[in-house]
């Protein structure tokens, strides 16, 4: 092998040593001070030579090592001044190895899948945008919490002055839209990966242009994956003065303008200008168009609860929230 071919190897030789030395400086302290000998070397080809781990300075002819493996060099390169048992060297090296390990798994904090669990972390925590994880992992996804004495809602409907066109693709009711801190939708697939995970209940809250204010309560709530055209699991109706306008939802799968899954021969988002769990059409439209108050001109279009103010009535304010069950 002529110099120019060898110069390259000698190069990349020299690297790995010098990677080498960097994990012994690590090591190094674990394996004792008094390992610390004198070794004659000229080259780094001699130090591979040895099978052995130093810390190495390629151009001193003079090197300062620590024996990590002393039973593997001759005593021309390497003598002891004392003898520390090498398990114990194995043993304190290994546990430095594993203590990473160790660290990361202690310090490991879960990321909060929702308002409830943000609340019950820090009770000081007030009403407002939050970021949650209903995936476990990030991103994050940002949503209102609204604090009650049963613990935060996490909210992910909500209609509050017709500011957000609501008449949306398939595409970005399953993502999400809109901003937390107004009128907003969290996306199916976050609903779908909260609820997925523990049992929920709902909570719609509603409020008319009179001051009229009323709520309706379900004990279980769940939305199916995509896969099975995330349907609703609604059940339980438990209180409000709202009256029970999901039942009939219960069990449907969610359709858009472009996405027809309804029980319904035609498209009912189309013909109601919304999208929701819709059936053959729908007993409610949170989802439909902001009109204000009562307003006749096109039939059920409006944000409806019908069995509180009828399907020619669309409501000033409503959200949908929920909340792991106790
Ligand atoms: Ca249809």
């Amino acid at each position: 092998m002529d110099g120019g071919l060898l110069k390259p190897v000698r190069t990349t030789i020299e690297m790995l040593w010098w990677r080498c030395s960097a994990v012994v400086c690590l090591v190094h302290p674990l394996l004792s001070t008094d390992d610390d000998v004198e070794i004659k070397a000229t080259s780094s080809e001699e130090l591979l030579q040895t099978g052995n781990l130093h810390t190495f300075r390629p151009t001193s002819s003079r090197v300062k090592a620590g024996c990590s493996f002393p039973h593997v060099v001759s005593d021309h390169f390497c003598s002891r001044s004392s003898s520390t048992p090498l398990t114990m060297k194995l043993l304190s090296v290994s546990l430095l190895l594993l203590a990473p390990l160790l660290t990361c798994c202690t310090k490991t904090k879960k990321l909060p899948p929702d308002c409830s669990y943000i609340q019950l972390h820090n009770e000081k925590t007030t009403s407002g945008v939050y970021t949650i994880y209903p995936t476990g992992s990030k991103p994050g996804v940002k949503v209102r919490c609204e604090k009650s004495d049963g613990g935060h809602w996490t909210v992910f409907q909500s209609r509050l002055n017709g500011s957000l066109n609501f008449y949306r693709p398939w595409d970005q009711y399953k993502k999400g839209f809109g901003n937390p801190a107004g009128e907003y939708w969290l996306g199916l697939e976050n609903i779908h990966q909260l609820t997925r995970q523990r049992r929920y209940e709902l909570l719609v809250d509603m409020e008319d242009f009179e001051g009229g204010n009323v709520s309706a309560g379900y004990s279980s709530f769940s939305v199916d994956g995509e896969c099975d055209g995330y349907a609703l699991h609604v059940s339980g109706f438990t209180n409000g003065s709202a009256g029970d306008s999901l039942r009939v939802h219960n069990g449907q799968k969610f359709s858009t303008f472009d996405k027809d899954q309804d029980s319904y021969g035609k498209n009912c988002a189309r013909q109601f200008l919304g999208a929701f769990w819709y059936n053959n059409c729908h007993t409610t439209n949170p989802n439909g168009v902001y009109r204000w108050g009562a307003d006749g001109t096109l039939y059920a279009v409006g944000v409806e609860w019908s069995t509180w103010k009828g399907h020619d009535y669309s409501l000033k304010t409503i959200s949908m929230k929920i909340r792991p069950v106790k």
